[in-house]
């Protein structure tokens, strides 16, 4: 194992993505973990997951979640990372559900935003209420910053103890709505950042990419996936969620960062 390898999460299918911009969503549990296992093969060593239902449309049923797991399960080794976001609109209790089957990481968003043309809720309330139900099941909560007055409110809750590490950051910037994926942005945001916590960056759309290499050359991990940018490069939607994490390893590789297996992930992560 070398010094810091690379973790790739891979947001496979999202909760927002329709067929009708992007035809190629994995939308049945087969095909969102046919998706995982190729992303897996291709790098990926977490998978952040969200379900659709059997209208396609974005759910947090426990027994979607459940089966789409088990078929990830039989095909592939990797750590589950259970969307508590879910989509805009949904509510607390549907979201915090299917925590109770133990996945290793859950996200976690820390504020509200406006979302494109929605509101993504997350009251102080709420976001404590997530955080409790994912400690209660022994799951390793991957905190998500959008802007920096959520940063903000990281580091309030740290110094009040009403949040404890470990605990992953991802920087998940480029939402309409949040901060953008600007370089600068992520610079600040880790420039905030109180302690040692493992980091990702995640860029939705055009940011994807040079946010990912940045954070590769920085030393942090990356998320890349058809969740957060359906293009492998302007005009040209990407085939697959493992097309796009294929540049991104070959990348890594010339920066000496060797992509790391499930099993270092899990070691690096503190799982
Ligand atoms: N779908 C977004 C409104 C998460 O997965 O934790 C929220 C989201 C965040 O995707
Ligand atoms: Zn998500």
């Amino acid at each position: 194992m070398t010094e810091n390898p690379l973790i790739i999460i891979c947001p496979v299918v999202g909760a927002e993505l329709t067929r009708d911009v992007y035809p190629n969503l994995p939308l049945t549990p087969e095909e969102i973990a046919e998706a995982s296992r190729r992303a897996v093969e291709a790098g990926a060593g977490v998978i952040h997951l969200h379900v659709r239902d059997e209208n396609g449309l974005p759910t947090q049923r426990v027994d979607v979640f459940e089966e789409v797991s088990e078929k990830i399960r039989e095909r592939c080794d990797c750590i589950l990372q259970y969307s508590t976001g879910g989509a805009v609109g949904t509510p607390l209790s549907e979201r915090i559900a299917p925590l109770s089957l133990k996945p290793e990481m859950a996200t976690l968003s820390m504020g509200s935003m406006n979302f494109g043309t929605g509101v993504y809720e997350n009251s102080q309330e709420t976001i404590l209420a997530i955080y409790q139900a994912i400690r209660e099941n022994g799951i390793m909560p991957e905190l998500e910053i959008f802007d920096a007055g959520m940063m903000e409110t990281m580091i309030r809750f740290l110094k009040k103890g009403l949040i404890e590490r470990p605990f992953h950051v991802d920087f998940v910037l480029g939402v309409p709505g949040g901060m953008t994926g600007d370089i600068g942005n992520l610079m600040f945001l880790m420039d905030r950042a109180p302690g040692s916590q493992t980091w990702s960056a995640a860029g939705v759309g055009r940011y994807q990419l040079p946010l990912a290499i940045h954070a590769v050359a920085l030393g942090g991990h990356v998320r890349i996936g058809i969740e957060d940018n359906i293009y492998y490069r302007k005009g040209e939607p990407a085939a697959s969620n493992a097309m796009l994490i294929d540049r991104i390893v070959r990348i890594a590789n010339e920066l000496d960062r060797p992509v790391a297996n499930p099993e270092q992930a899990r070691e690096i992560l503190g799982l």
